[in-house]
């Protein structure tokens, strides 16, 4: 099957430009100029002609923080790989990489094969995994070996959740000391856990029980100490660390520091913290906001107002935008905190929104469309050894596509969504932009408004070592 994009404006880290693309079956075969492609298209014979004129061609979003059907907090995220993908879908991202989950005293490979088990011909678009390693003993250490050689070339710590994921400093040294031989990359949760349960559990005792002392009991400070001390264990194993979810301008400043230094470090950040803030959000009124209940928390509206987050993503001390994707329902799953905060799993879902969300960046002057490009499909692909096969509009590279439409708008409801939630973290919200037509390895998955992709479209990827190393 043959396809070709005409009369569209094509978005690259670089720049823009008018051209027209041309597929050939799940591959980008060439970028056209205008006007030649009538030619080529003529003796192609290509079987099918998209006019995307007006509308940004993009390579398609690559959404490298995801947990579908994660096992939290006595329950499981609401989205299954099938559904959680299909959103994905909708919301022009085109790659996931999910987060398979090792716990104390579990065999790595065992919960590997079992995150395998659970994707395995259920998704829309292409996946990959990261590894967690939430038991880390002498065999998870010696299992990452293999893991890299597979393609699983990055793996997650916890800083926090004390008895459930959480790595201690010695555990964590060991690790980023093997990660600095076999050139793995290491994703880190950092919060300083051990303070944060000390804390909670003092609020709890005094009867402060509601949602939003999930964030008052998580201080920035703490977030700032752990980034800090990981740099300082990465700097010392001499591997590479990136920040996951980054939320606070404390762990921010340590990471630029850290970069200016010249250090392999970087970072990612989720639109829940760009655009979502305890006191509206984790503090609305009765029980609603356990549907912001995440960790990192929300922050104040005095932290967010500084907008250090949009600075960081302009400067490449925030080099992604991710989402955290770890959707749960209101109804018997975030109820579950209903007497005691500590209770409430821990996620918002947003694989949906993300492209459009950061789109927003654009609209409001605080990113370059390039750097939209970059933070949600290009850096994650290089960040995460999937680059030139994803995050690109070149030659050879997997025709992964999002046509954008910046004259369109985008409402953002429970109504309307397709992820497995009642209810929406953006409720009302209205966009500027919509995703109007996303491809993935040639084949066209949402145009006019209707999905037409099937579960099982999506394939297992195996990546690459980082391009970030050095
Ligand atoms: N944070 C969340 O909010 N959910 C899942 C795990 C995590 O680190
Ligand atoms: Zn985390
Ligand atoms: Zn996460």
């Amino acid at each position: 099957m043959t396809t070709l994009i005409k009369n569209g404006t094509v978005v690259s880290t670089t720049g823009r430009h008018e051209a027209d693309v041309l597929i050939d079956g799940e591959k980008i075969a060439a970028i056209l100029q205008p006007g030649t492609s009538a030619a080529v298209s003529a003796e192609s014979g290509a079987e099918k002609v998209i006019d995307a004129k007006g509308k940004y061609v993009v390579p398609g979003g690559i959404d490298c923080h995801t947990h579908m059907e994660l096992p939290f907090g006595g329950t499981f995220a609401s989205d299954t790989f099938e559904i959680g993908t299909r959103a994905a879908a909708w919301g022009g991202t085109t790659t996931i990489i999910d987060f398979a989950v090792q716990k104390y005293g579990e065999n790595v490979r065992e919960c590997l094969d079992s995150w395998f088990a659970k994707a395995e011909g259920e998704c829309a678009i292409d996946y990959a995994f990261h590894m967690i390693l939430g038991g880390v003993d002498d065999a998870a250490l010696k299992e990452m070996d293999a893991l890299v050689d597979e393609g699983i070339t990055s793996f997650k710590l916890f800083m926090a959740y004390p008895g459930v994921f959480y790595s201690d400093d010695g555990q964590i040294l060991k690790v980023m000391q093997k990660a600095s031989e076999n050139g793995a990359m290491i994703c880190m949760h950092a919060e300083n856990g051990i303070a944060i349960d000390v804390i909670a559990e003092q609020a709890a005792s005094r009867g402060q029980t509601d949602p939003i002392y999930h964030g008052i009991t998580r201080p920035p400070r703490l977030e700032g100490e752990a980034t800090n001390r990981a740099i300082q264990l990465a700097l010392v194993a001499g591997a590479p660390v990136y920040f996951v979810h980054l939320s606070a301008s404390e762990a921010l400043e340590r990471v630029a520091e850290a970069r200016n230094e010249g250090h392999n470090v970087y970072a990612e950040t989720c639109p829940q913290y760009l655009y979502l803030n305890l006191e509206d959000h984790l503090g609305a009124p009765g029980f609603a906001g356990a549907g912001y209940v995440c960790s990192p928390p929300l922050r104040t509206k005095e932290h967010t107002h500084h907008k250090d987050l949009w600075r960081g993503l302009r400067t490449n001390d925030l080099a992604v935008v991710s989402t955290d994707h770890c959707p749960f329902c209101m109804k018997e799953q975030k109820e579950l905190g209903l007497e005691d905060f500590r209770a409430i799993p821990n996620g918002i879902g947003g694989v949906e929104h993300r492209m459009d969300l950061i789109y927003q960046g654009v609209v409001m002057g605080e990113l370059s469309l390039e750097r939209w490009v970059e933070t949600c499909s290009t850096t994650p692909a290089r960040m995460f050894g999937l680059y030139p096969q994803k995050g690109v509009i070149a030659a050879g590279s997997d025709a992964d596509i999002v046509l954008y439409n910046p004259s369109a708008k985008t409402h953002i409801s429970v109504d309307t969504h397709h992820m497995s939630m009642d209810y929406s973290a953006y409720e009302g919200l209205d966009i500027d932009g919509h995703v109007d037509t996303v491809i993935s390895r040639g084949k066209v998955l949402i145009e006019d408004n209707a999905y037409h992709g099937a579960k099982g479209d999506g394939r297992y990827l195996r990546r690459g070592l980082s391009s970030y190393l050095i």
